[in-house]
């Protein structure tokens, strides 16, 4: 499993597309726990490569081909991970959202596939999305959590955007907000009177159990 996973990684740092699938085609196919594929595996190169974009190593041009390649994978493992779901297993809405101004999306589709497959009904607002837009879908479908995700350092102020925007509509008590994203951290999520922080997917998913009172 782990060469499986180091290859994995290697390839998408370099933007390997077959290599990349295929490996991650092994790892399904020897039952690797999906989670640890985009945890331990996916999770790691995009981090790893972040360190190298950083460092001058690779330049822009190269981390768009290694998100495509990103997202290619994702959509091999994302159904293995939904189908450990079980028919009946319609739990609590979560609104997700990464902010405005902020187009990662890619650690926030990890967050909401590892809630779906934990029973948990996700409404994915995508990208980019202004407190406006949060505000009306909060009316439309009355969600138990909104998650704002954000990865830049520019965009995390954004979070207390949105949260001081439900104070001002009333809608505060209403909700549950957690946030994450790289730059996040639990001071932050304390400051802004956020309800939850989370560091990766999994995690997420059990502050999300925590915030809707649900026994781990
Ligand atoms: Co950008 N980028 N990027 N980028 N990018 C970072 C974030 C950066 C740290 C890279 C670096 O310099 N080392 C840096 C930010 C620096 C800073 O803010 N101080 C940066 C920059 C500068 C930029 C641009 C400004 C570059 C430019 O244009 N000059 C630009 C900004 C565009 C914009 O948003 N307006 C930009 C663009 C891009 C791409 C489009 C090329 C691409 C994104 C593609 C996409 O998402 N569709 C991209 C990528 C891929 C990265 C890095 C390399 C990887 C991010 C990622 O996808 N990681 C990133 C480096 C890094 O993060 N170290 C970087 C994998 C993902 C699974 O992890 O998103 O952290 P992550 O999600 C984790 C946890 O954070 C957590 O769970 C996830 C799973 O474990 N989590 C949550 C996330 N959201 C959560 C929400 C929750 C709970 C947990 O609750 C709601």
């Amino acid at each position: 499993m782990q060469d499986d996973l180091d290859v994995l990684k290697r390839a998408l740092i370099g933007a390997e597309r077959d290599l990349a699938i295929a490996a991650t085609e092994r790892l399904l196919a020897n039952e690797v726990d999906p989670t640890v594929i985009l945890e331990e595996g996916m999770a790691v190169a995009m981090f790893d490569l972040g360190e190298m974009w950083k460092r001058g190593e690779v330049f822009l041009p190269e981390v768009v081909a290694s998100a495509e390649v990103f997202k290619q994978c994702n959509a091999i493992v994302e159904p293995i991970l939904l189908a450990t779901r079980g028919p009946d297993d319609r739990g609590a809405l979560v609104l997700l959202a990464t902010v405005k101004g902020d187009l990662h999306d890619l650690g926030k589709n990890m967050v909401g596939a590892m809630l779906r497959t934990s029973g948990f009904e996700v409404h994915d607002m995508g990208k980019d999305v202004a407190a406006d837009r949060i505000i009306a879908s909060i009316r439309e479908l009355s969600p138990v959590i909104i998650g704002l995700s954000a990865l830049l350092t520019t965009t995390v102020p954004y979070q207390e955007v949105v949260i001081k925007a439900l104070e001002r509509e009333g809608l505060r008590g209403d909700v549950k907000v957690m946030v994450g994203g790289a730059p996040v951290t639990p001071e932050w999520t304390e400051k802004i009177g956020a309800d939850g922080y989370a560091n990766n997917a999994p995690e997420a998913v059990e502050i999300a159990r925590k915030l809707v009172g649900v026994a781990q």
